[in-house]
């Protein structure tokens, strides 16, 4: 069996009942900008907690899986340099070594779900990849989805990628795609997009039994929600779409590929909006959070 490294907290939590939400922390290594990183991991961590449920903020520390980080710990993780970004590929192999990575989407569902934590927040998750026809580039958080039961609310898949092709590749894995609230599926940065949603639910308590009825049905694999990034802090589509090919122009002229191209777009996305994107970023992150923190809570429920 796998050591599982507990924080104090989510100890504290398992012990009880209390619902548990786990957060990944690939997006504080490579998703964001320091010091912003750390701040927004503080935060998103307390808007959990307001909320009802604790924080599982999970990664690979010095070959220990880490299930829930300490102050400390969430510190040192966000100043650290060249640390691994962990998917499922990698996850033993960052652990054999006695390595130091950040969880993806993918890793940190496999880690939540080895914990006995059945809901995820995160900002976006990977998907296709635009010319993916070419590179095969499609991210295995895709996959992820359709192994793993755990329920993961993002603020729908980065406008960098194709979306018409994810939700493809998300259909065929048997994957259930559900806006929040609304019919059209949320871009990430902007609150819609021209694609409706395959599904659509409009309150906590029925996504918990979605996950719950899933796992009746004798169905692997986890749920992903769609939640509409709050409409003040969006931005839109037209000021968006130009700066998004700038960034992948530059990443394929300068031949980024593989695991650095979603870090390397993102961060050239933050410069061209002038830091907009973070702003934007850190809202939908802590609007998911709080959205898992109320299905964590009817999950522990019902
Ligand atoms: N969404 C963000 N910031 C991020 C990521 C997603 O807002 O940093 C990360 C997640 O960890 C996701 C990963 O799993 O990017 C996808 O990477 P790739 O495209 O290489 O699969
Ligand atoms: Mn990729």
């Amino acid at each position: 069996m796998i050591d599982l490294h507990l924080s104090p907290e989510v100890a504290r939590a398992k012990a009880s009942g209390a619902p548990l939400v786990a957060l990944e922390s690939t997006i504080i290594t490579h998703g964001m900008p320091r010091p912003q990183n750390i701040e927004v991991a503080r935060l998103v961590e307390g808007d959990i907690r307001k909320a009802g449920a604790t924080p599982a903020t999970i990664a690979v520390i010095e070959g220990r899986l880490h299930i829930g980080l300490t102050g400390a710990e969430l510190e040192a993780l966000a100043q650290a340099r060249d640390v691994a970004k962990l998917s499922r590929a990698d996850l033993a192999v960052c652990l054999a070594r006695g390595g130091t990575g950040a969880t993806t989407v993918a890793a940190t569902m496999i880690a939540a779900h080895l914990a006995g934590i059945a809901v995820f927040a995160t900002g976006g998750i990977g998907g296709v990849h635009r010319g993916a026809e070419d590179s095969f580039d499609i991210s295995a958080d895709l996959p992820e989805l359709a192994a793993t039961p755990v329920t993961v609310v993002c603020a729908g898949a980065k406008a960098i990628l194709d979306l018409p092709k994810t939700l493809e590749v998300l259909e065929t894995h048997g994957v259930p795609v559900i806006a929040y609230g609304q019919d059209n599926l949320p871009a990430f940065w902007s609150a819609t997009s021209d694609l409706p949603a395959p599904l659509r639910l409009d309150n906590a308590a029925q996504i918990a039994r979605a996950h719950r009825l899933r796992a009746a049905l004798g169905l692997p694999g986890g749920q992903l929600v769609a939640n509409p990034i709050p409409a003040a802090d969006e931005i839109p589509v037209r000021t968006l779409a130009p700066l998004i090919e700038t960034a992948l122009a530059e990443a394929s002229a300068q031949g980024i590929a593989g695991k650095s191209v979603t870090p390397f777009v993102l961060h050239r996305i933050f410069e061209l909006t002038e830091g907009r994107s973070l702003t934007a970023n850190i809202a939908l992150v802590r609007n998911n959070a709080r959205l898992g923190a109320a299905i964590a809570r009817a999950l522990s429920k019902s």
